[in-house]
């Protein structure tokens, strides 16, 4: 009987691709199918089952210049039909609602209500259909000399090794990719990060939508968003102290808390129904600079996370897989190596500014749990002046329907 070590190498599958991507999320999915339509063979590995991909619920808005892309490359039929295109949203304070007419302030540019869900099962299905491979609930990936020979580890019911000339980190916040390079590299690599000191308690409900458009509220008890996902689903969130326990949150609190801080003088109020999940979600902000070791790509919340109030995460994962596909195009069909040495410095460009936007929307819509008059007042002044200036208006509008997809060119 050979020892363990070698009786393990010995049942060990070989694979060998040009791009090996980690995390089979929006960032990771979209690369692949990017790359297929370039001609460039990959392989997606994702550790969780493909049941708990396709239910996990998250995002909802698409930025215009997401959706645009996601058409351009043949991922728009049901997006288009389902999607739900909206020209503005609204903010609620002192029981008033304002709407931001994004139509009007940015001449007709919009954003789409569209589930991150129901995008991976699109992108999944794109993916089945080209028989390229993923794989899920894969254990214990590892990845390893991305400086010069990239490799991917990983188990199945089979070990297997993946030769690799590029892997991209699209493994999402608590992914192995981003680990892996701080525990190499240490030195040259900066995180920047910020905590705030609440978080979102979310839930899904059957209820129509009682508004067709996201209302965004600040009230003395905290903040509080309405959202959708279909004519018949509501998507509601309340800010929450982010070590607060979910079993604490019975359906009728949520409701009653909803209530109060939606509470307007024209009577509106979300429509209620049965509770289809409920969840809590820390709010964070993390960049990592450069957004590159070696061989290693990150691309998406591997690479950056942004709180959520700017509807922007998913957005951002989109615009990095954009640019790596294009610099993977550009060295594979002509040898070109600059547009991979400039990916970090271009995405970065659009995530500071998407932080700075995202910080902002934050800020101005929470309350610090410390909180004090002062800072109260001070938000309430804020909000009168987003809602009144039509240049605060604009910049809002501008900033949440998305920047344009130059701004990652220096
Ligand atoms: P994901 O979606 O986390 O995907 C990463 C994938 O990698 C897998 N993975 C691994 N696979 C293999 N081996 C490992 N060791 C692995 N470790 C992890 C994971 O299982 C997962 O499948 O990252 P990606 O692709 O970068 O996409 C980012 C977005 O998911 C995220 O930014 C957004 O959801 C953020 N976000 C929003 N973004 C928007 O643009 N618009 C929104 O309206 C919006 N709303 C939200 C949000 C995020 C929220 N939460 C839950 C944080 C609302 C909420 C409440
Ligand atoms: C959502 O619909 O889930 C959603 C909408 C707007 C946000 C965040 C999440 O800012």
């Amino acid at each position: 009987m050979p020892p363990e070590s070698s009786r393990i190498k010995l049942c060990m599958k070989s694979l060998r691709t040009q791009v090996g991507i980690v995390g089979a999320g929006p960032a990771g999915l979209l690369l692949g199918h990017l790359l297929h339509l370039q001609g460039i063979d990959s392989i997606i590995l994702e550790d969780r089952s493909r049941e708990y991909v396709i239910g996990r619920v998250r995002a909802g808005v698409l930025e215009q210049g997401t959706v645009d892309l996601l058409v351009s490359v043949g991922l728009g039929e049901r997006l288009q039909r389902e999607g739900m295109r909206h020209g503005a949203i609204q903010l609620c304070f002192r029981r008033q609602r304002h709407r931001i007419n994004f139509d009007e302030l940015t001449s007709g540019r919009s954003i789409t209500v569209y589930g991150q869900n129901e995008l991976v099962t699109d992108l999944i299905a794109a993916r089945q259909a080209t028989g390229l491979p993923l794989y899920f609930s894969v254990r214990d990936l590892r990845v390893a000399d991305f400086d010069s020979a990239p490799r991917i580890t990983f188990q199945t019911e089979d070990e297997y090794e993946i030769q690799c000339d590029f892997i991209a980190g699209c493994d999402g916040g608590h992914g192995v990719c981003r680990p892996s390079i701080l525990t190499r590299d240490a030195g040259a690599v900066n995180v920047y990060e910020r905590q705030y000191p609440f978080a979102w308690l979310g839930i899904l409900a059957q209820a129509a939508p009682s508004c067709e458009e996201l209302v965004y509220a600040l009230h003395e008890q905290g903040f509080a968003l309405f959202s959708m996902r279909s004519p018949s689903i509501t998507r509601l969130y309340l800010q929450c102290a982010p070590d607060e326990n979910i079993e604490n949150w019975s359906d009728d609190r949520i409701w009653q808390e909803l209530t109060a801080r939606f509470e307007t003088t024209d009577g509106w109020s979300p429509n209620r129904g049965p509770v289809l999940q409920k969840g809590i979600s820390a709010m964070h902000s993390l960049v990592v600079e450069p957004m590159r070791c070696g061989r290693l790509f990150l691309a998406g919340d591997a690479a950056h996370i942004v709180p959520a109030t700017g509807a922007k995460g998913l957005n951002l994962a989109v615009a990095d897989v954009r640019v790596l596909a294009r610099a993977l195009a550009a060295y594979y069909r002509e040898g070109r190596k600059d547009l991979l040495d400039r990916y970090s410095d271009q995405c970065l460009r659009r995530v500071w500014a998407v932080q700075r936007f995202s910080w902002w929307m934050t800020s101005m819509l929470h309350l610090a749990p410390d909180g004090v008059e002062f800072d109260y007042r001070r938000q309430l002044a804020e909000l009168d002046y987003v809602t009144t200036s039509r240049a605060a208006m604009t910049c809002l509008a501008e900033n949440y329907t998305g920047l344009p997809l130059e701004i990652e060119s220096p």
